[in-house]
């Protein structure tokens, strides 16, 4: 049987429409997962979430707006964007349950910062105001999605090195806000050379993984393909089981 990852999705409120880029959808059935799309929304004090993780395999956190700093114990800096108060509060307690349940998860982008959130991190809200001091690179790329416009540095010893198994990489680049101060289970896994970090991981728990890049953009590239495949994989294992 596929492993079931279930899909977190943005809630457009404007519009009133429930959404989800197809490349996470492509993404994860070309690696060999069922994919199971979670609904933003949801009745509230359903108690819906420990249901949901008992129905899926794995977690993916997909990408999108700014999380609100309420969630980390900050006001918001004039610098943020828009915030998306139930998907917040979703993405958070599902990453909280999957976590107990040791299940695999990753997190793309905003679903990273999510997860360092969750496990007890932060995030800067805006890099730019926030960690500008530092000499950034452009972090917000207008060439196409697919193109991986910088580098990063894969720390030797991380479990992604293990998956991917490089120390470098180009990946692509679209995002204002990043990780700050790590979740204490959390180590960081690569780096930009301005000293932003680019994933994390847990050190205790067999497969939780968050990303800043956007790997289901980059259908052609070789090491998104294996990453969203030991996810799969690591997601088609029983609970608990390294
Ligand atoms: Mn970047």
């Amino acid at each position: 049987m596929k492993p079931i990852i279930g899909i977190t999705c943005d809630y457009d409120w404007k519009e009133d429409k429930i959404q989800l880029k197809t490349g996470y959808v492509k993404s994860v059935c070309r690696a060999g997962g069922l994919p199971f799309l979670i609904s933003p929304v949801l009745p509230h004090e359903s108690g819906m979430t420990a249901d949901i993780i008992s129905r899926i395999d794995g977690l993916l956190l997909s990408g999108g707006q700014d999380v609100d700093p309420r969630h980390f114990g900050d006001e918001p800096h004039k610098a943020i964007g828009s915030v998306n108060p139930w998907r917040d509060e979703l993405e958070l307690s599902l990453c909280r349950e999957a976590a107990k349940a040791r299940m695999p998860i990753l997190g793309i982008c905003r679903g990273a910062q999510v997860l360092n959130i969750a496990l007890g991190g932060d995030i800067f809200q805006d890099i730019n105001a926030q960690a500008g001091g530092k000499g950034l690179i452009c972090h917000s790329q207008t060439a196409p999605a697919w193109y991986g416009f910088h580098s990063i540095k894969i720390r030797e010893g991380s479990r992604l090195h293990g998956i991917l198994g490089t120390d470098d990489l180009f990946v692509n680049s679209f995002h204002h806000q990043a990780v700050r101060r790590l979740a204490p289970t959390f180590e960081a896994a690569a780096f930009t050379s301005d000293g932003m970090i680019e994933a994390v991981e847990s050190r205790e728990h067999p497969f939780m993984l968050g990303v800043q890049w956007h790997p289901e953009c980059m259908q052609e590239d070789p090491f998104a393909h294996r990453l969203f495949e030991a996810f799969v994989k690591a997601a088609g294992r029983p609970a608990g089981d390294e």
